[in-house]
């Protein structure tokens, strides 16, 4: 990354008790990212919750608490679903109690200014080396009942740069070229175009004069974002084959309606496959190789 087109997340913790400026800097800036603000212990315990299951096929070497990426998987040999067995590991009690507990629904408490609610649903993802996400805005994915809903993007541990955390693109939640034309696009009725943009980040960013805004995370940190905010990750570079390890859930007040598509016990997320459509789902293999 030419330095330039790289920039830091603007750290806006000690705003958590300043129920109005942090609703405006959200507005403004269209993020938060608020430092250490889960329980530390709970994050390594949901770490090691969800390493276990990985290492349970085969995918990490032991201990699987470092996450290091064994280069193959027997997903596939020893579960019957991949579906069933990601939602396993998604609906881990650890894992839960990090993403959907009391802390988390305090911060939202405060972020939202009402009574929150979690969806049910929600995006683990276990990067190896190689993977990354392209850009998009989470929109078309999610505003179907309304658009009053806010994505939360946590490392479960640290997520050092070189294992491609999320970046916020800076000022994106101002691009009217791109946000008009979204609005009412539902990624799953209209097959007609994409969600993710195939411009690489980079030249997106050259190109808009912006930068890609991101950080060497720590555990207990999150990024709140809303539906008009362009993000992706990184390219997990990691020389030593660790797994980035992190989670999105979307939150939105209590009192507005529901997209049923993500709420209850068997959750039917975008498509309506459920947990079986997720790239979480898929046994893990190296994207490409550094060198
Ligand atoms: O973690 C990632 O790779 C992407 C996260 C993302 O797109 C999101 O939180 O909406």
């Amino acid at each position: 990354m030419p330095a330039g087109h790289l920039g830091p997340l603007r750290d806006s913790t000690e705003l958590l008790d300043e129920r109005e400026a942090l609703a405006r800097r959200l507005r403004d800036e269209g993020y938060l990212f608020l430092r250490g603000v889960l329980d530390l212990p709970l994050v390594d315990e949901a770490r090691s919750e969800v390493f276990a299951r990985l290492a349970s096929v085969g995918e990490l070497l032991e201990p699987a608490e470092l996450g290091v990426f064994s280069g193959r998987s027997l997903r596939d040999e020893r579960v019957a679903s991949r579906g069933a067995f990601w939602q396993s590991v998604s609906e881990g009690p650890m894992l839960r109690r990090l993403t959907h507990g009391e802390a988390m629904r305090r911060v939202m408490q405060r972020v939202i200014g009402e009574v929150p609610r979690p969806h049910d649903y929600m995006f683990l993802r276990a990067g190896v080396r190689g993977r990354a996400t392209g850009l998009h805005y989470d929109y078309p994915f999610f505003t179907r009942a309304h658009d009053q809903v806010f994505t939360v993007w946590m490392p479960i541990g640290d997520v050092p740069l070189e294992q491609g955390p999320l970046f916020i693109v800076e000022g994106s939640n101002r691009y009217d070229d791109l946000i008009a034309p979204m609005i009412g696009f539902d990624v799953a009725r209209d097959d007609s175009r994409k969600a993710t943009m195939s411009q690489d980040a980079l030249s997106f960013a050259q190109a808009r004069q912006t930068r890609l805004l991101s950080a060497d995370f720590r555990r207990g940190d999150i990024v709140v974002f809303g539906m008009y905010t362009l993000h992706g990750s990184f390219q997990n570079h990691c020389e030593h084959q660790r797994v980035r390890l992190s989670c999105d859930v979307r939150w939105q007040a209590a009192s507005l309606p529901l997209d049923e598509r993500y709420f209850g016990p068997s959750p039917g997320g975008t498509t309506g496959a459920g947990y079986g459509e997720l790239a979480g789902a898929k046994p893990l293999t190296e994207a490409w190789h550094v060198r």
